[in-house]
């Protein structure tokens, strides 16, 4: 029997449902980019309800969600405002200052959250002729370098009561939004209320092959797809992708809560073994941050091994491995990693 692979090194490793492949196959098609694929069409409907928000947009990536998102609603000299520890900060190739003209301030995060009165202090002297204009706060949610952390309704309303006081937008990168609802229980629109941009990932946890969504209110969506126009990324007959995401919202989300459950048993299991350790309480979503103690356990043959038995994590992430589960990691998966992992550990030993 051909060896199972699991592959944990990050829900963007998901591959479509059949369902998705079905839809995809069965699409209603048109050109999308003179507004005309009434599939396209239904996914931004739907995802604008979801978000609570007047529009949306289909865009290809997170990258270019967070991209779009930021220039649509600055311009080129405006600072921005994001997490020290925020995607778009350090994984974004600074495609806003490169392409947007625009400034990063980073500010410091603990768990994703921002201190109101670091953003504060952050906000710039619009009197001063000297420094750039703040315009926007830019949060991320959940916080992928911090294990996934959901950023909670009031953690984000006392950041934005602070950015809207200053006459600043605030932005938020919901990579894994969806994630973040169902761990903390609320609507998702509750959630991003007080923004006035979102974007969320169809392809990480929601299993898409390919997009993401900006929402917002119906001038600035109009701003993005002007952008989305310049940045080459208007397409054509792209209901074939968006029929997957229509399925997404359909069927991926509540779903994500068992993602949740294994990334718990998988942290749980782990931490049960000599020389390993995760932070139980940080294991908010699907992210587990696993930390080796290097004295007892050599780092790389460990994941050699694990590697050897078919089993794939993602790199280091401040020292330490990242596991994310997704909905083609099953419990018996979660149990079978956690069997490997002590075999590697006896071998390694
Ligand atoms: N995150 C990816 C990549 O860093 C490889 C991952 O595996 O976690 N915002 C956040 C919070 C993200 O985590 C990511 C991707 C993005 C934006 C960008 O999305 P893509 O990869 O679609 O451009």
């Amino acid at each position: 029997m051909p060896q199972r692979l699991i592959d944990l090194r990050s829900d963007t490793v998901t591959t479509p449902t059949p369902a998705m492949r079905r839809a995809m196959y069965e699409a209603e098609v048109g050109d999308d980019a003179s507004g005309e694929d009434p599939t396209v069409n239904r996914l931004e409907a739907m995802s604008a309800e979801r978000l609570g928000k007047e529009a949306a947009v289909l865009l290809l990536s997170g990258t270019m969600g967070n991209l779009v998102g930021m220039v649509a609603q600055t311009r080129p000299g405006d600072e921005v405002i994001v997490g020290q520890r925020s995607h778009i900060l350090l994984s974004e190739v600074a495609g806003a200052s490169v392409l947007g003209g625009l400034q990063l301030f980073a500010v410091p995060t603990r768990r994703g959250v921002m201190d109101p009165a670091d953003v504060e202090r952050a906000v710039r002297d619009p009197q001063n002729p000297n420094q750039p204009p703040s315009r926007l706060v830019c949060l991320e949610n959940t916080a992928n370098r911090d294990g996934g952390a959901a950023v909670s309704v009031a953690a984000t309303n006392a950041v934005a009561e602070v950015a809207h006081r200053h006459g600043l937008r605030v932005h938020v990168d919901g990579a894994r939004i969806f994630n973040a609802a169902v761990a903390l229980g609320v609507p998702v629109r509750v959630l991003v209320e007080r923004a006035d941009s979102v974007t969320f990932c169809l392809s990480k946890g929601l299993g898409c092959p390919v997009g993401s969504i900006l929402a917002g209110d119906a001038d600035y969506i109009r701003e993005a797809r002007r952008w989305r126009k310049l940045i080459g990324a208007s397409l054509r007959q792209t209901g074939v992708v968006a029929a997957a995401g229509i399925v997404a919202l359909e069927e991926m989300v509540d779903r994500l809560a068992d993602d949740h459950a294994n990334a718990r048993r998988l942290a749980e299991g782990l931490n049960a073994l000599p020389g390993l350790h995760v932070d139980l309480d940080d294991v908010e979503t699907n992210i587990v941050m696993l930390e080796i103690d290097t004295a007892r356990v050599d780092a790389a043959a460990f994941v050699g091994g694990l590697r050897e038995r078919g089993i794939r994590v993602g790199g280091m992430v401040d020292g330490r491995l990242r596991l994310v589960t997704h909905y083609q990691v099953t419990r018996e998966d979660v149990d079978h990693v956690l069997s490997a992992a002590d075999q590697v550990l006896r071998v390694a030993a």
